[in-house]
């Protein structure tokens, strides 16, 4: 298939995801994502019919041998006579059986292509969803198992296309074909055999309702496990840090363990319905020895008849031994496919509105909150209270207050992460709600309170936001951050690599990177959480004059400690409790006598010189 038509295929599988709001049973959902690829499927499907009903042929061509050629009344003269149509007999049973191995091979590549390329548009179905989610989700969904999603359970997923729908054709196939060819040699006899598929049955669906559960709690087990795993690699410094490697050791081995004894649980629930299934497949052989016996004494059948009988019964008894498995596999697919299926229909809250209104160019960066409260949705109690304020174009806003006071929540409202409960953000007196969210965020530069860059160069990092800027752009911002000078030092400059999470730098350096990404932009409105907490005096002094001579237009939200950084500001915010407790310029506030005065006392001297 063709890459365009791949992406557009995808695209509308992702629609569908986004848009449709009941979801699909799995088989359903398989389905549709098997879009382009079903013809070629089925294909595989009748070819898996066809190389199962040529194993039947071979037995036929036997009994006709052993008939004709070997016990019949007229054998020997046959043999001398028809020699032709002994050998091409022969012949069309070794030229069937290569065939069939033909069959077989290409049957088992389409259904590995068919699977393969499934699995990757749902993975990158997958990934596109989780992209675009909002905070919540990412509050909700823990890291390893949003990976166990995209990774094992996928998995399964796949694996139901590439084996389980295979041996359930095949399982009805032979089972049915041969049943029919039993009926047509002699129903009495067929009818015997068959007696037995009831309870195997029987047995099948009472293994189902005991395994089921088990699978899905096998699922959750693995999703613990990496969880563990992940929270622990990403954290390892920590770990050092307390000397807590033992105990983690100790905490993986628990959830190692749970996942092995869960694993082995589940293996020994087969193990317990397996003798009876083993059993009554066995007792096949029995009847057709007793039965079968019986019939050919009384001439009922013939010799050869028996031989096809006998040559036939494991295409009933294998299939029912086979059915435990494909039912455990089948648990497999429904406890992975559930949670994958959470993903794909998972449906963000916070997203474009259907009449959002378009904003082409540059937004001036007029910023007012009118009377806004929030609270977290898994949170009891507001985090904001009836903030209100207007940040003009080119202003400098700085927001201070006790940790905890709601600083980083009332910013987070601005590119929109969260909703308020009540009041409304607006960005050049249009509601926030009402804007498309890649044309907010688009032109917010955003350096987040804890730091995190990705393993790339140093210049990839700064130029995250704007793919195109130029390195003589990269170095202009790294300049306004006063990050230049020590990135020059480094032995590779802006070619630096810089580990995962910015391993490899200091909490400064990190802070002032974050700074030159954020400034990169070019960005309307610039909100900066504690961005220069980290940084010595010296150098912050720098930033904040070379914030002053930006060579864009750029309203500024700082949050800070340090009086040093807001003193300069238009309009200092004092949030306490998750209100405005004081607001005014650095004179206006000391002239108050409040918390801002008391702070300007506590530094005073060091900073505020
Ligand atoms: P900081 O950075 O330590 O100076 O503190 P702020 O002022 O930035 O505080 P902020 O806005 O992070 O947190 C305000 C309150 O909201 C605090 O009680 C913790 C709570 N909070 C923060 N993030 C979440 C969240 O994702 N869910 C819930 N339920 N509560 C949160
Ligand atoms: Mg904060």
């Amino acid at each position: 298939m063709n890459v365009a038509k791949e992406q557009r295929i995808e695209a509308e599988l992702r629609k569908e995801a986004q848009e449709s709001t009941k979801r699909p049973g799995r088989i359903a959902w398989l389905w549709m994502n098997m879009k382009g690829v079903r013809g070629i499927y089925i294909i595989a499907i009748f070819g898996t019919v066809v190389y199962n009903a040529m194993q039947l042929v071979v037995p036929h061509f036997s009994q006709k041998i052993v008939d004709e050629f070997l016990t019949g009344e007229n054998a020997a003269d046959n043999l001398v006579n028809h020699k032709d149509v002994f050998i091409n007999l022969l012949i069309a049973m070794v030229a069937l059986t290569i065939i069939r191995v033909v069959v077989v091979y290409c049957d088992c590549m389409t259904y590995e292509y068919v699977s393969q390329k499934v699995l990757y548009r749902v993975r990158n179905i997958l990934f596109d969803k989780i992209q675009r989610q909002d905070m919540k989700f990412y509050n909700t969904y823990r890291t390893g198992d949003l990976m166990t999603r995209v990774t094992g359970d996928l998995d399964a997923v796949r694996h139901m296309l590439a084996w389980v729908i295979r041996m359930i054709v095949e399982a009805v196939v032979l089972v049915g074909s041969v049943s029919i060819y039993f009926f047509y040699m002699d129903w009495r006899l067929a009818l015997s055999l068959l007696a037995v598929a009831p309870f195997i049955l029987g047995i099948i669906v009472l293994f189902k309702n005991r395994v089921a559960p088990q699978h899905r709690l096998l699922r959750e087990k693995l999703a613990n496990m990496n969880t563990i795993a992940q929270e622990n690699i990403s954290g390892n410094r920590v770990v050092k840090a307390f000397a807590r490697e033992d105990y983690e050791i100790a905490k993986f081995d628990k959830s190692n363990a749970d996942y092995r004894d869960t694993n082995i649980q589940t293996a020994f629930t087969w193990l317990r319905y397996y003798p009876y299934i083993e059993s009554f497949a066995n007792l096949l052989g029995l009847i057709l020895l007793v039965m079968g016996g019986a019939f050919l004494i009384a001439g009922e059948i013939t010799m050869g008849q028996y031989v096809a009988f006998s040559g036939l019964t494991w295409a009933i008894a294998n299939p029912m031994r086979q059915l435990g498995n494909i039912m455990n596999e089948f648990q497999r697919f429904a406890a992975a496919s559930a949670k994958v299926m959470d993903i794909y229909y998972a449906k963000a809250d916070i997203m474009d509105k259907e009449d959002a209104i378009d904003h082409p160019g540059r937004f001036k960066g007029k910023v007012e909150f009118k009377n806004v409260s929030f609270q977290y949705e898994d949170g009891n109690l507001p985090v904001l209270k009836h903030i209100s304020f207007t940040a003009m174009p080119g202003q400098t806003i700085a927001i201070m207050g006790e940790t905890g006071c709601g600083k980083t929540s009332l910013i987070h409202l601005i590119p929109r992460f969260y909703e308020p409960t009540e009041g409304e953000v607006l960005v050049d007196d249009i509601n926030v709600a009402d804007l498309h969210l890649k044309e907010l965020r688009g032109s917010i530069g955003l350096a987040t309170q804890d730091v995190l860059l990705y393993s790339d160069t140093i210049d990839g990092n700064i130029a995250y936001g704007d793919g195109n800027i130029t390195r003589e752009e990269v170095v202009r911002f790294a300049r306004y951050s006063a990050a230049d000078e020590f990135i020059a030092r480094m032995p590779e400059g802006y070619e630096t690599i810089v580990g995962e999470r910015g391993v490899g730098l200091s909490g400064g350096q990190k802070q002032r990177i974050s700074l030159a990404r954020a400034l990169a932009v070019k960005p309307s409105i610039l909100i900066l959480d504690d961005t220069t907490s980290a940084v010595d005096l010296e150098t912050e002094k720098q930033i904040q004059h070379s914030l002053k001579e930006l060579d864009f237009e750029c309203t500024k939200i700082i949050i800070a400690q340090r009086i040093s950084t807001t003193k300069d500001a238009d309009n200092i915010i004092i949030l306490k409790n998750g209100e405005i407790a004081e607001q005014g310029t650095h004179e206006e506030l000391i002239g108050k006598g409040g918390y801002y005065a008391e702070l300007v006392k506590l530094q005073m001297g060091s900073e505020v010189a």
